[in-house]
This record gives C-alpha cells, structure tokens and sequence, in this order.
C-alpha cells in the first residue's frame, strides 16, 4: 500500500482553513493509504510558544484528529517530538540543504516579516524538519494546502540531490493539493490566507468556535462591492465564503449560485453561518469525549509504528553518508 504523510503545528487553534485544506483530505485518503498524521510540535517551537500552552495544545491537537474522523485503526496518529528520528535526518539534510534556497522560501519571508526581531534559525530551517517529516517514512503522496507547495517542492530537491550524491535512499514525494479548499482567505482580508497566527482573530473561524463566535465572525465578514452572489475569482470575499459553503454542504456550484440568486450577502452569510455551527456540533462534541486515557494508547501506539519505520529509513541515510559508529557497525 502507497504511504501518506502529513501534519499541523499545535500552535493557536486549528481552523476551517486547515480543515477544509488539509484534515478533510486526510480522512478520504487514509482509506486508500498506509497513512501518518502528525502532530508537528518542533514545527511549532519556530515561533515562541508558551510551554504549558503548547503542551495543552499538542493533546487537543490529536484529540481534533480523532475528532475530524481519523481512524486510529487503520492510520498512524503520533507526536513529531516521540520520535527523535525527525531531528537527527533534519541534521543530515541540514548539511545538504542550501542557504540560498530556503531564502527564497515565501513563508520564512512572512513569517520573519512578522516578528522583525529575533529571528530564530530554526524558523529558517522550518523546512528541513519539514522534509525529514515526509522522508523518513518513504512518503508518496503529502496532502496539504496551497502554502505548503514551495516546501514540498523543496523536499522533492533535497531528495533527489541526497539520492543523487549517495544512492537511492529516499522516496521522492508527490504534493496532493486539493482543487478547491487548497488556500481558504481571511474573512476580514481576502487577499491574505486564513491563519492561526493571524493578529485579526475575527477574519478566522476555529473548529472550537461556539455558535456566537461563528455566527459572529460570519456577519462581519467582508464582501465585494456589486450584490451578484457567484462564484468569480474577481471577487474573491465571496467567492472565498461560496467556497467554504460549497465544501461543507457537498452541494454542486450550480445549485448553490441558484440557492442564492437575488438574495443579498446578509443571507449568504447567516446560512453559511448555521451550516457551520451544525458542521462543528457533533465534531465538538467528539472532542469533548476522547478520554485521556484512550489517547495515551492511540499516541503510544503511533509512536512505536512511527519509530520502527523512521528508524530504518535513518539507519539507511546513515550507512549511504558513511556515518559509522559503535553502535552502527560490528567490525
Ligand atoms: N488558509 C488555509 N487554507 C487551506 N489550507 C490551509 N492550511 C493552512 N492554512 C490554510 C493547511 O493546513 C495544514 C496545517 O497547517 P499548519 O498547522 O502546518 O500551519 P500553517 O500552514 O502555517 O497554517 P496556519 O494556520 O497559517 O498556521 P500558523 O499561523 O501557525 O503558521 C497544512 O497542510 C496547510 O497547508
């Protein structure tokens, strides 16, 4: 069976952006694929985090796994932190990887935009750990949204100059990036894509939202100038909210834009409103009942499968580069 890798940080709250980009995705493919879902918390420590929340956060974070419908019966759910295998390769390919092109990487530039001073250098780095991620475990297919398609490209690179330079070594991974959902906007800004580390917190609705939080970021989402309800990338807030609406009812565009037609905007967005409150009830719902104890199995679970396979693909880098040791040879 083909392998799937993917993750999200533990940082702030997820959002209808990382699930509709990302999870929903997920849920399909674990059906198809031997499948890893991590929870990348030494992704998250690029940025400061505060220690009890990021603990906190990284325990929600596998409990929205389950939640959203990962199956820890036929998928791998682990923490990226039990498996130290991700640090060492990013080492290694930390001695391939380029300075001039994780430079040029969009996200580095915004994210080090944003928090002008005190840059760390693993922020810079964020996207080795990010490859060793995918190729420890002999990805084939990553699922993620549209930001992340630089980074990939850049794993696909690093993959091929390390098998180029040593043997084939690494599986070189393809990007799943949806057709629609692949980048969900800001609500308040719908030239900037929906975050979690968004200062505007209104423009982003969260997967633990409550009804009044919903229906309240709903209501002062921004629209487009005209009245016309379709979906026309000239006018990306509303198409940006049609969007949303179309991926949560599972309803065709054209039955959609006729739902619509010569209504106003305040309708559209008090409907996509109830639809998501009556998306995220049972989702919460679930959330709030995954004991302590039955994630403790799931994630221990995780991180032996997680281990034995990245384990193996680490020893092999290892022998390729001729990085030998007491423990890594009987001569
Ligand atoms: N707005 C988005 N639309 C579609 N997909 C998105 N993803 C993120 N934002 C959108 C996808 O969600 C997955 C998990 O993301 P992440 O936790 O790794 O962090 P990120 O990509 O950096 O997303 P955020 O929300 O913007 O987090 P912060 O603010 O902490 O950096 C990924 O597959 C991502 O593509």
């Amino acid at each position: 069976m083909k392998r799937i890798f993917s993750g999200a940080q533990p940082t702030g709250n997820i959002h209808l952006g990382n699930y509709l980009g990302a999870l929903r995705n997920w849920v399909t493919l674990q059906h198809e694929y031997e499948s890893f879902f991590c929870i990348v918390n030494l992704h998250a420590i690029t940025i400061p985090q505060d220690p009890k929340v990021l603990a906190e956060k990284t325990r929600e974070l596998a409990r929205i796994y389950l939640a959203v419908g990962i199956d820890p019966e036929i998928s791998t759910i682990f923490v990226q932190s039990d498996v130290p295998q991700h640090a060492e390769l990013t080492w290694i390919l930390n001695c391939l990887a380029r300075m001039s092109e994780l430079e040029r990487m969009t996200q580095f530039k915004d994210k080090s935009r944003k928090q002008s001073e005190n840059v760390s250098a693993g922020l810079f780095d964020y996207p080795v750990l990010m490859a060793s991620d995918i190729l420890l475990y002999q990805t084939e297919l990553v699922p993620v949204g549209d930001d992340q398609k630089q980074h990939l490209e850049f794993t696909r690179d690093i993959a091929t100059r390390f098998n180029r330079d040593f043997g084939d070594t690494f599986r070189v991974p393809e990007p799943y990036i949806p057709k629609v959902g692949a980048r969900i906007m800001s609500l308040s800004d719908p030239t900037k894509k929906m975050s979690k580390s968004d200062d505007d917190a209104t423009g982003c609705v969260m997967l633990l939202d409550d009804p009044d939080a919903v229906n309240r970021k709903f209501k002062r989402a921004v629209t487009d100038s005209g009245t016309e309800i379709k979906f026309d990338n000239s006018r990306p807030a509303i198409t940006n909210l049609l969007t949303i609406y179309q991926l949560l009812t599972g309803q065709p565009i054209v039955e959609i834009e006729s739902r619509f037609a010569g209504r106003g905007y305040a309708q559209l967005k008090q409907n996509l409103a109830d639809v998501t409150v009556e998306f995220l009830r049972p989702f919460q719902d679930q959330v709030k009942g995954i004991g302590a104890e039955h994630l403790n199995r799931i994630l221990r679970q995780g991180r032996e499968k997680a281990r034995q396979i990245a384990g193996t693909t680490l020893a092999n880098a290892y022998a390729a580069m001729g990085i030998v040791g007491a423990s890594t040879t009987d001569e």
